[in-house]
This record gives C-alpha cells, structure tokens and sequence, in this order.
C-alpha cells in the first residue's frame, strides 16, 4: 500500500508538472501569437501611413512642378530670394505636409567629368581638384573616380579598373557608367571616409552634365571654379550673390572680377534640376520624401527620381 501510495503520488506529481507545463506552453505561444498580430497590426498601419503619405508626396511634387514652371515663365534667372525657395505648409487630414525645393546646381556635379562621349574635360577635373585642395582633403583618388566612370578597361595612371576591386575581400566591378549618387564615391579606390564626409556638401550626381549655378554656389565651390579666387574673397561674392543674385553671365563676370574665363568650367545662372525635399506627419508618423526634378529650357517640368529619406 505504502509503496503504491508513493507512486500514485508521484504520478500526480508529474501530471501536475505536465499541466502547468503545458499551461505555460499555451500562454507562451497565445502571447506570441497576440504579439505577433500587434507586430503584423503596426506593420499594416505603418503601411497604410507611408502610402498616404506618397500620394501627399506626389501632391506635393505637383506644386512644385506648378512653381517652377511659374519661375520659369516669369524671371530669366534662378538665384536666392526667389518665390520658389519659400518652404511651403499644407495641413493635410490628420497631420501636415511640408516641403522646400532646392536646387543641386550649386554643388560640383561630378558626372561633368567627362562629357556626353566620354571624353575627360580637363577644366572641369582641374576644378575639382582645386576644390579638393580648398577643402584640405586627398585628391589621389581622381583618376580612379575617372576609370570607374569612362567605359573601357584601360587603367589611369593611379586609377583602378575591376582589377583592383575584384581583389578586394567584398569584390566587385568598376561602374564604368556616370555615378548615380555621390553616396557611389565610397564605393572608389582612395575615397576613405574622411574624404567622403569631407566632399559630400559640396558635389552633386545629376544624370547629365550640368553648367554651376553660380547664384547657389559656397565659396568653396566658387574658388574651385575661378582659378586664383581665394575663399576669402569667394565668401564676399557668395554674401553679394545672396543679396541680389546675377540676373545673367555678365553681371556675375562683373561683381566676380576679372578672370581668364576660358579656364572655368561650365557656369551659368540658371538651374534645370531641383530637389524636393519634404515631410508629411500623419498621425504622429513621420515620413520623409524627395524628388529630384528636371526643368527644360521651355519651362517643361519632369520627374528625375524620388525617394524615402533624404536627397
Ligand atoms: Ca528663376
Ligand atoms: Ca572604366
């Protein structure tokens, strides 16, 4: 009996065991199952925010096309102080839309490099190495910049082709195209991030080579393009411009002072692309969008590219 009674005991032992077990299982996956439902809730939620927001984006980009084109038709210049550069504000149901256009042109566009045949164009590779020289960072890496945009094969002296890429512990292949973002520099032979952080403000990636809006441009940028300005006197002009910006070429050449102008490359003081920038909060949500745009010389308002973050 003494002996049966221990073991009924320890079989209720274990059943007991067996149920609190389970119990425990049971809740364990009915709050993973609950979480998991919060988690796949939120998702959708956040889902349904980002496409909302995306159509207000769209919206958005739509004025802004409407503004431009209303510049376009109504001044001959794009400088500081003009109606386009407000930063607008749409209350939009349940939160807000706000958005600023800019304008790239006033960084060095590094796709100006080489022109349309691909040909280097040495007044422009001189500009940027000046503007590396301003801005106190290596410029070693320039002719490897050139090998992973020209189409061939053939190694610059100190450039690198996929030779030197395929060796690395991640490998791969040089571009051999125009850069599509300046975040692509990182990707460059010489280019340390130190040099990248340093360089990034000051280019600009745009699909087609580009004169400089001299109206946007730092001093920095304008000392690399006018061969012998100091930065000093290139902040001077940049506050000058700031005030009142060149209506057109000969103004700029005459509060710029004299120069060889056949040295400089490409300017002008127009822009044809532009970015947006904007964000739309909605319900406490915020969600970040950009567009670049493209104005042609009729005025004529098209969508580049657009994106989540920042331009
Ligand atoms: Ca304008
Ligand atoms: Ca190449």
């Amino acid at each position: 009996m003494f002996k049966v009674g221990v073991m009924g005991k320890t079989q209720r032992g274990v059943a007991l065991l067996m149920v609190v077990v389970t119990v425990a299982i049971i809740s364990a996956i009915a709050i993973a199952m609950v979480t998991d439902q919060t988690f796949l809730l939120r998702r959708i939620q956040n889902t349904i925010v980002v496409d909302t927001a995306v159509q207000y984006g769209l919206g958005g980009e739509q004025m802004a096309a409407l503004a431009l084109q209303w510049d376009s038709d109504n001044s001959e210049a794009d400088g500081y102080g003009e109606v386009w550069l407000t930063p607008q504000q749409y209350p939009v149901d349940e939160g807000m839309l706000s958005g600023a256009i800019g304008t790239p042109q006033g960084r060095f566009n590094l796709n100006n490099l080489l022109d349309a045949s691909g040909k280097v164009q040495p007044n422009e590779q001189a500009a940027l190495e000046r503007l590396l020289t301003v801005l106190n960072v290596s410029k070693v890496w320039v002719p490897a910049l050139i090998d992973w945009m020209d189409s061939d094969q053939t190694v610059n002296p100190n450039g690198a082709e996929d030779g030197v890429y395929q060796s690395l512990e991640k490998p791969y292949l040089a571009a051999n195209r125009p850069l599509r973002s300046v975040q692509e520099l990182r990707m460059i032979q010489g280019v340390t991030e130190e040099v990248y952080e340093r360089l990034a403000p000051f280019v600009t990636a745009l699909p087609t080579g580009t004169p400089l809006n001299v109206n946007f441009a730092s001093a920095e940028v304008l000392a690399a393009y006018l061969p012998e300005m100091a930065v000093p006197s290139a902040r001077k002009l940049v506050e000058e411009l700031r005030e009142s910006m060149a209506e057109d070429e000969e103004q700029f050449k005459q509060k710029a002072g004299s120069f060889d102008w056949d040295e400089v490359p490409q300017w002008g003081v127009q822009s044809q692309y532009f970015d947006i920038n904007m964000t739309v909060v909605l319900g406490g949500t915020e969600v970040r969008l950009y567009s670049v745009l493209n104005r042609n010389s009729g005025g004529d308002v098209s969508i580049v590219r657009r994106g989540r973050g920042l331009q």
